[in-house]
């Protein structure tokens, strides 16, 4: 039996008709897997050792053979590349060592042509103290730009207040023209935008119609939980007019069109993730939230005072969000981007299990409810890089952290530790094509090092391997289009103490499905009495459900559940019915 999901929704557990209104219409970007671009790491097509608009065009082959549905390009404006480009002088120029506007045009057009849509990363939290808005601003305080940001008078020689920097320091730097102190909870070139000035919100709007006008469809939103601040109450993310904004915006520009939009919120719980979310309201499609991200950081501390995972914790929260935004609002599904470490060193096994454990959380993450992000190299299992000085790691955040942290008393053998565990340029290394010198990345010096493991770890070599990570992620996505369940199966959680295994049901109509992963090296007895049929796992051998006796290292398998009675519908947590999972571990 097929269910036409335009007239259901669903709450809590089950599944129900709605009367009247159509409050779940299936949305393009449900069913859709996102393909995260970063720009100057992805491919260089004039050997200039950056790579570019023209390398990303080159590679839509390969990300159509992927199967992905939506490009997100970090940001390719123009820029002084302070924080590689999140530091933007011109909303509306392309930085010429990405490329020109037309070539932007023609990856636009080329993506269209191969039915793959392009977001756009939208910082607006800040610009670049180079954009003219800025430069500006810093003349006078009468300057009719001086509004577009947030400027205060310091106390006794002091900043108005201890607010932080996300980047290290005091978030407020003084500016001798007019010797007030303006605001950056990033670099300080990065000066914050003033969202309570209603001439900034337009000029943003503006600009954002003037991108979707490209034929881009939609965007990424950086750091928007921050856009509500109120400085003067240390109110950074969540300030009380951050939904009033969102729902302004959404009326102003993308609203009324057939669009994406996905936030960047560090700060969100399930519930304001529900406000973002929950169309009703009108703000955003998805949200990306951070909290299974920082599992692994001490309680209080910084993500650099590290802690091992514990699973029971991931699953915890990771059933919230499934459990809590059911039936009213959307989640993403992410273990990467280009501010986090490689997940399969992070809490995979990037030694003897490599090709294992990407896997298995490649097969976890997607079988979840939610649209699934693929971080340009997951889909090959690249790793973290094995630098070790302070030199080899670029970026402005570590550079900064690193001697703050010195400062704050650590020594130098632990801030080095955690930043080759959590440094955001293990993200950041160029993307490994082939095992030709640079890893087929440029034809010049790349701007960053190569990791030296590409001679193994390459496009070309997991293309020609029918068992490689590259194909497990393509059966994950053609899984997603062939079944309906996959994209609105309600999701839930069996076995939520397990220190090991992580198992989860989804159901939708009469269809359930058995995801079991094992998260960790140690093999487990797993026994069910049930029948189910092997869709997809990363052993050749998996047998049928009930056929099963263990679980062998990083094992990841999705069953479909045999039924009894097919003509029945099946709630989640029916343990009732012929679906009762009598599953025995130990
Ligand atoms: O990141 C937001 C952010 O808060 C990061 O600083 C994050 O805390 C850190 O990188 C990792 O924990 C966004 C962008 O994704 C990042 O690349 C930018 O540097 C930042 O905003 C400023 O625009
Ligand atoms: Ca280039």
């Amino acid at each position: 039996m097929k269910v036409s999901f335009a007239f259901l929704y669903y709450t809590g557990f089950e599944m129900k008709k709605q009367e009247g209104s159509m409050r779940w219409r299936k949305k393009w970007w449900q069913s859709s897997v996102v393909y995260q671009v970063y720009p100057r790491s992805f491919a260089d097509s004039n050997g200039d050792g950056m790579g570019d608009i023209p390398g990303i065009t080159g590679k839509i082959k390969y990300l159509k053979e992927l199967g992905v549905d939506v490009l997100w390009i970090c940001p390719v404006y123009q820029s002084p590349q302070d924080d590689n480009g999140y530091d933007i002088s011109d909303y509306r120029a392309i930085y010429p060592e990405f490329g020109t506007m037309q070539d932007m045009e023609e990856l636009i057009t080329k993506c269209q042509d191969n039915g793959i849509k392009i977001i756009m990363d939208l910082v607006v939290n800040h610009t670049s103290d180079e954009h003219p808005w800025f430069i500006e601003a810093k003349k006078s305080t009468e300057n009719p730009y001086r509004d577009y940001y947030i400027w205060r008078k310091g106390k006794d020689g002091q900043p108005p207040n201890d607010l932080k920097s996300n980047f290290g320091g005091s978030a407020w730097e003084y500016s001798p023209e007019t010797g007030e102190y303006y605001l950056h909870f990033y670099s300080k070139k990065q000066p914050d935008l003033n969202w309570e000035n209603p001439k900034l919100r337009q000029e943003i709007y503006d600009m954002m119609n003037w991108w979707l006008d490209q034929g881009i469809a939609g965007f990424r939103m950086d750091v928007i939980d921050l856009i509500g601040k109120i400085p003067d109450q240390k109110i950074k993310e969540n300030g009380p007019m951050l939904h009033s904004y969102l729902q302004e915006m959404n009326e102003a520009t993308f609203g009324s069109r057939d669009s994406m939009t996905v936030g960047e919120c560090w700060g969100a719980t399930p519930e304001i993730g529900r406000m973002y979310t929950d169309p009703k309201r009108k703000e955003l499609s998805m949200i990306f939230q951070f909290e299974q991200i920082q599992l692994d950081k001490k309680a209080g501390g910084q993500r650099w005072d590290l802690k091992p995972l514990d699973l029971p914790d991931l699953k915890r929260v990771f059933s919230k969000w499934q459990t809590e935004l059911e039936g009213h609002g959307w989640n993403s599904l992410f273990w990467n981007n280009h501010d986090l470490p490689r997940i399969v060193s992070r809490w995979g096994n990037d030694g003897a299990y490599r090709v294992l454990s990407a896997k298995m959380l490649a097969t976890l993450l997607h079988g979840m409810k939610g649209t699934p992000y693929i971080y340009q190299g997951e889909e090959i299992g690249m790793t973290n890089v094995p630098f070790r000085t302070i030199e080899e790691f670029p970026d402005i955040e570590t550079q900064n952290i690193y001697k703050e942290r010195l400062k704050a008393g650590f020594t130098k053998e632990e801030t080095m530790h955690a930043i080759r565990a959590k440094a955001r340029d293990n993200a950041r290394t160029p993307m490994q094509w082939n095992s030709t010198e640079n890893a087929g990345f440029t034809e010049g010096i790349p701007w960053y090092r190569v990791n030296p493991n590409y001679t193994k770890i390459n496009v070309e070599q997991a293309r020609k391997d029918p068992d490689s990570i590259f194909y497990h992620y393509q059966k994950l996505i053609s899984l997603r289009k062939e079944n309906d369940i996959m994209v609105y199966g309600t999701y839930y959680l069996l076995f939520p103490e397990d220190e090991d295994l992580y198992i989860y049901t989804r159901t939708l109509g009469t269809e359930q499905w058995l995801i079991v992963c094992n998260f960790h090296e140690k093999t487990r007895t797993f026994r069910c009495k049930q029948s189910g049929q092997v869709l997809l796992s990363n052993y050749k051998d998996t047998p049928a459900l009930d056929k099963m006796t263990e679980l062998r290292p990083y094992e990841a398998v999705i069953y479909r559940m045999e039924r009894k009675d097919v003509s029945r519908e099946v709630h989640a947590q029916d343990h009732s019915s012929d679906f009762e999972f009598d599953i025995e571990l130990e």
